[in-house]
């Protein structure tokens, strides 16, 4: 059975990707949660997380002896270990596109990633309306996303038909423009819905909000409730 290193599911964009690769094919695999110290520097999860991989980051696969850390590399050797499931899609042309707009995320948007940490507990929409106002880069990446999201076959489905890694790794960012509240377009919330009702999804989104760790440097918007 695989095993899965992640961090809090409230925080951890990274881990979720893999995670729900996993568990929307029902691929067998055992959950291992290393919280996020509360404050940079303390806690044990770099030690622990080094223990395993020397990188110190999550998420981590760990298949038989082998260790993969990164959320790309996880996702396609899962994709090669079950051909027989459509972890990317089985149409060539879409399976070319879902791996140009995940390869995309896995390296891009990163003033939509700074300015709108993964926080899927909280509401910030005061914050999203603040960061709209004041940050045009901010508002590019979101433009951009729309913009691959708007190019989907059908519009009432996923990225590029059926659910796929690709989708897997936009789902964070649906989670980010639900928390900070952006104005999107019509064609951006009908993704968002068919996201949010995706059962692994759901099944993420649950694990985060039974959580109750508040990891103040990825607070920086707002104070810990009394
Ligand atoms: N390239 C890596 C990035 C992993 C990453 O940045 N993970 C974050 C978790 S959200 C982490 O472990 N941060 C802990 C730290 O940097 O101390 C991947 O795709 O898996």
């Amino acid at each position: 059975m695989y095993q899965l290193y992640i961090a809090n599911k409230n925080y951890s964009s990274w881990s979720m990707r893999p995670w729900l690769v996993l568990k929307a094919f029902n691929l067998p695999f055992e959950e291992i949660l290393l919280p996020f110290p509360l404050d940079r520097g303390t806690g044990t999860f770099k030690q622990k997380v080094r223990t395993i991989n020397p990188n110190g980051k999550v998420p981590v696969l760990i298949d038989d002896g082998l260790m993969l850390w990164d959320s790309l590399a996880i996702c396609e050797y899962l994709a090669e270990q079950h051909p027989d499931q459509a972890l990317w899609p089985q149409d060539i042309k879409q399976r070319a596109r879902a791996r140009c707009i995940t390869a995309e995320m896995h390296s891009g948007f990163p003033t939509l990633r700074n300015a709108c940490a993964m926080n899927i507990r909280a509401n910030l929409d005061d914050v999203g309306r603040r960061l709209w106002q004041d940050n045009a880069e901010l508002r590019q990446d979101v433009a951009r996303i729309e913009q691959i999201w708007s190019e989907r076959p059908e519009s009432h489905r996923f990225l590029c038909g059926e659910f796929s890694i690709a989708d897997a790794f936009y789902a964070p960012m649906v989670m980010r423009l639900m928390t900070y509240n952006l104005p999107v377009i019509e064609s951006t919330q009908q993704y968002m819905q068919t996201m949010l009702q995706h059962a692994a999804v759901k099944v993420w989104m649950d694990g985060a909000l039974q959580e109750d760790a508040w990891v103040n440097y990825l607070e920086s918007y707002q104070q810990k409730p009394l």
